[in-house]
């Protein structure tokens, strides 16, 4: 089959789980191309397989805001017609399912049917997409795509709940290359980031405000009251700067390393003791399973699809939203016992080996047979 992934190219977890999905299904055989602004961070090598299309969007004084969506609709249409692609796959609803919709309409005036799929991520529902700013349009795009799916069960619910929909959603979670992480690293410099007696604690996201980033640092705080131990903040955002200064606050400078944007977050994780994860929401929380698949439990909220993923008192624990105290108390009861810490470490990543790629890209392949069906 010829696919279309549309999605964005950013660190974020949509942006992943649709590269990662897209290598999968050229792997199988499949001809897959990314349209999207830039290359996606995760795909390294394009391949007979794997093509890449730029959407440009050139300036012009008179567009106060540049048009993202006709630049992309139009694109698609292109793309599809010359590359003879069979279904575009949507990634994240804002703007992607009304460009697709709109790349559908022009190609069936030419006589082309090409089913869409969309897939909803997390906050084109949950914060940005049910803004009233965008709701209209967004309920549009999600009522007219040939199969709509979500990460979570959770995310379904919300989008039921906060949307008028008028049709079915299949949950397909997200998932992990389990094969990638059999292997372990030969390399694990663990020595370069904390000494023998130091854990190592970590957090991964895009630092915004929904990741309750200073929960992150205070978390750390109480830790590093009771036992030595090293933060490991990997990301960019916001809220990365309010971070630095509350860890100057409360003197713990020295403890913290932010470490920015990284395409190898699992040399991060190899060497890390614990995930925290204390976001305000999470459709499904993907940085924890990354977590877990390499061995590292996970102290996180006990919000949206995160109970999906992390399962309390065997991969991590969950708390309440912004219970700090809760999560501390949690994440000291996994690190100052070394047989506790080991067996979290093992259990964590069995439970993460259940979202292995192999048992979700077959999901997927069935979700494009039913999107021809129904377009
Ligand atoms: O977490 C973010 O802010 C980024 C966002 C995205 O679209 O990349 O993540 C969402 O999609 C991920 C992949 O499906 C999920 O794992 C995240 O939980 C979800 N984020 C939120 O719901 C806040």
């Amino acid at each position: 089959m010829k696919i279309a992934i549309v999605c964005y190219p950013t660190f974020g977890g949509s942006g992943v789980v649709a590269t990662e999905l897209g290598i999968a299904l050229a792997n199988r055989g499949h001809e897959i191309h990314f349209i999207t602004y830039k290359q996606p961070v995760r795909l390294a090598l394009l391949s007979e397989n794997i093509h890449f299309h730029e959407v440009n969007v050139p300036e012009y004084p008179l567009f106060h805001y540049q048009p993202y969506e006709l630049a992309l609709s139009s694109k698609l249409v292109d793309m599809v017609k010359l590359h003879k692609i069979d279904l575009l796959h949507v990634h994240y609803a804002i703007p992607h399912a009304y460009a697709g919709y709109m790349a559908k309409k022009m190609l069936a005036e030419e006589g082309i049917t090409v089913p869409m799929v969309t897939t909803l991520h997390g906050t084109d529902i949950t914060l940005v997409g049910s803004h009233p700013f965008y709701k209209s349009a967004v309920t549009f795009s999600i009522n007219k795509s040939d199969v709509v799916t979500s990460v979570s069960e959770s995310l379904k619910q919300d989008t039921l709940r906060l949307f008028d929909i008028k049709r079915e959603i299949d949950v397909v979670p997200n998932f992990i290359d389990v094969s990638k992480y059999d292997k372990g690293f030969t390399d694990c410099q663990r020595s370069l980031m904390a000494t023998e007696d130091e854990k190592i604690i970590t957090h991964i996201s895009n630092f915004r405000k929904v990741k309750r980033i200073d929960d992150v640092i205070k978390i750390f705080y109480e830790i590093q009251k009771e036992i030595p131990a090293k933060l490991m903040m990997v990301g960019e955002g916001p809220e990365k700067e309010p971070a630095e200064l509350l860890c100057e606050q409360l003197g713990i400078s020295n403890k913290v390393i932010f470490l920015g944007n990284s395409n190898e977050i699992d040399k991060i994780l190899c060497f890390s003791d614990l995930f925290l994860l204390p976001s305000e929401t999470e459709s499904f929380g993907l940085a924890a399973l990354e977590a877990m698949i390499s061995s590292v439990p996970v102290i996180s909220s006990n919000t949206g699809g995160i109970p999906e993923v992390n399962v309390h008192g065997v991969s991590g624990y969950l708390s309440e939203v912004g219970d700090v105290q809760d999560m501390s108390r949690n994440a000291l009861k996994i690190l100052k016992d070394d047989a506790e810490l080991a067996k979290f470490k093992a259990v964590a990543k069995k439970e993460a080996a259940a979202f292995d790629i192999n048992k979700i890209v077959p999901v997927y392949e069935f979700i494009y047979q039913k999107a021809f069906e129904m377009a």
